[in-house]
């Protein structure tokens, strides 16, 4: 890292907008939020785009929570306290109606951070980084705070390609050569594609950087304005699009000049669809997003567990996984495993076999079950015998079965078979 990013990245806070349900993750998202949702076997959503920020020479962190914050601050409390206040480093817990108004919840992103501005002017910061807490990526934000600042930008918003098809879930804008955003529509019924592409949409991540005092006071203007949504994607940034001064940063840029990805890798999981093969996705042969790689480390908090383990029964059944991870703390116990993730002390007993599994922490899966293609929610005991992923609709019958046929199972289900 240059002098020059490493010194704008310590004179930004980043500021995490982490209080969205997820509505569309069904259960999952029942009693924590989604950035609290565990991800790629010993992390969750969140952690990524802290850990982003972090990797990324950037000490000041605002957590903002509002929907079922209780698992995701324990979360935060436990994995993400290593910072120093005496070198004005830290990460902030700000849950709504903490400040301006105590029977007011966070009307929309914006808001979240409006009703925090003192607690963030406190921190003296000269750049704003607004990051959403439910995508997984990698990327080094020292490159688009360098270029807001070269550019003079009033925002500069970090971006994406995306197929036509899917445009129509972010806002969608158009740029000129210099990156200059002409127009921005959020969320449109028919998304505009890129010239020369009428296939694909230029879609924004929902990431932001601005000059702390511009945000401030387009804040303040937009907090008595009746007819605002006080939302990053409705309001404020069509606004500065209107007026001028709005850039757009693509993050296959930042993934080419820091080469953290060979091919830029982003994802919103926030359907069961998208969730299941993303986690599945890390079990290839070589996966499009790398969390080996110990250049660009994702933190977490983890527990003390004992080592996985791979054991065969009394009859010599093997325990085995193939194509699959496995955290610590599991017990592979005369079962067969195939693309399969399991989270941290997950354990399978006697000849049962599983593919397509994604298991949370704790499940522990009875003798002689045979599952395919399905999310296991923390902590399910799945009884011994239980058939998933054979006959769909008595699949859909008894839990949440998606379109593309991934069974989600809480414990909730079990308990009513
Ligand atoms: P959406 O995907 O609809 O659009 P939104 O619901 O606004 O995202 O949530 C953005 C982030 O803010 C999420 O991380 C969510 O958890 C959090 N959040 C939502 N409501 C909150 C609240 N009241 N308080 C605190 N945090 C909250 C946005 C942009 C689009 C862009 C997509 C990219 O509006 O323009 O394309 O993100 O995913
Ligand atoms: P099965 O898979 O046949 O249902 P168990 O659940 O009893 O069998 O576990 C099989 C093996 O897993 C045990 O014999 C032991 O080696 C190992 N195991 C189970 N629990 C633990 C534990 N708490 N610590 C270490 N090993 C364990």
């Amino acid at each position: 890292m240059t002098n020059d990013r490493f010194a704008l990245a310590q004179q930004t806070m980043a500021y995490v907008l982490a209080g969205g349900r997820g509505s569309r993750l069904k259960e999952m998202t029942d009693v924590r939020a989604k950035p609290a949702v565990y991800f790629g076997g010993k992390t969750r959503i969140i952690d990524f785009a802290l850990s982003n920020a972090v990797n990324s020479g950037i000490r000041r962190i605002g957590v903002a929570t509002q929907y079922k914050a209780h698992s995701l601050i324990r979360h935060l409390q436990r994995g993400w306290s290593f910072f120093r206040a005496e070198r004005n480093e830290g990460l902030d817990i700000l849950p709504a109606s903490q400040m301006l108004d105590e029977t007011n919840w966070y009307k929309g992103t914006a808001d979240a951070v409006t009703q925090n501005i003192s607690i963030i002017r406190g921190y003296g910061p000269k750049y704003i980084l607004i990051l959403a807490g439910d995508h997984i990526y990698k990327q080094d934000y020292s490159y688009m705070i360098e270029q807001h600042v070269r550019t003079g930008a009033k925002v500069t918003v970090g971006c994406i390609e995306v197929p036509k098809a899917e445009a129509r879930a972010f806002g969608v804008m158009g740029v000129d050569e210099s990156d200059k955003i002409l127009s921005f529509v959020e969320k449109p019924a028919d998304p505009p594609t890129m010239p020369g592409n009428d296939e694909k949409s230029l879609a924004s991540m929902g990431i932001y950087v601005f000059e702390a005092e511009y945000l401030y006071d387009i804040l303040e203007s937009d907090r008595p304005d009746d007819n605002s949504e006080h939302d990053f994607g409705k309001d404020i940034i069509p606004r500065i699009v209107a007026e001028g001064g709005a850039y757009a940063h693509p993050f296959s840029r930042s993934c080419v000049m820091s080469g953290l990805e060979s091919e830029p890798y982003w994802r919103d999981v926030g359907t069961l669809d998208a969730y299941w093969q993303a986690n599945i996705d890390l079990t290839d042969f070589k996966p499009e997003l790398d969390i080996y790689a110990t250049d660009w480390p994702i933190w977490t908090y983890s527990e003390l567990v004992a080592p996985a383990k791979f054991i065969h029964n009394e009859e010599g059944r093997r325990g085995q996984a193939v194509s699959s991870m496995v955290a610590g703390g599991c017990i592979i116990s005369g079962s067969s495993l195939y693309r399969c993730l399991l989270f941290t002390g997950v354990k399978t007993h006697s000849y049962s076999q599983l593919e397509g599994v994604v298991a949370l922490p704790g499940c522990e899966v009875g003798r002689r079950t045979w599952i395919k293609n399905a999310i296991l929610d923390r902590g399910v005991t799945i009884p011994p015998g239980l058939i998933v992923g054979e006959d769909p609709a008595l699949d859909a019958k008894r839990f949440r079965r998606t379109e593309q046929g991934i069974c989600l199972i809480t414990q909730k289900m079990i308990d009513a078979l």
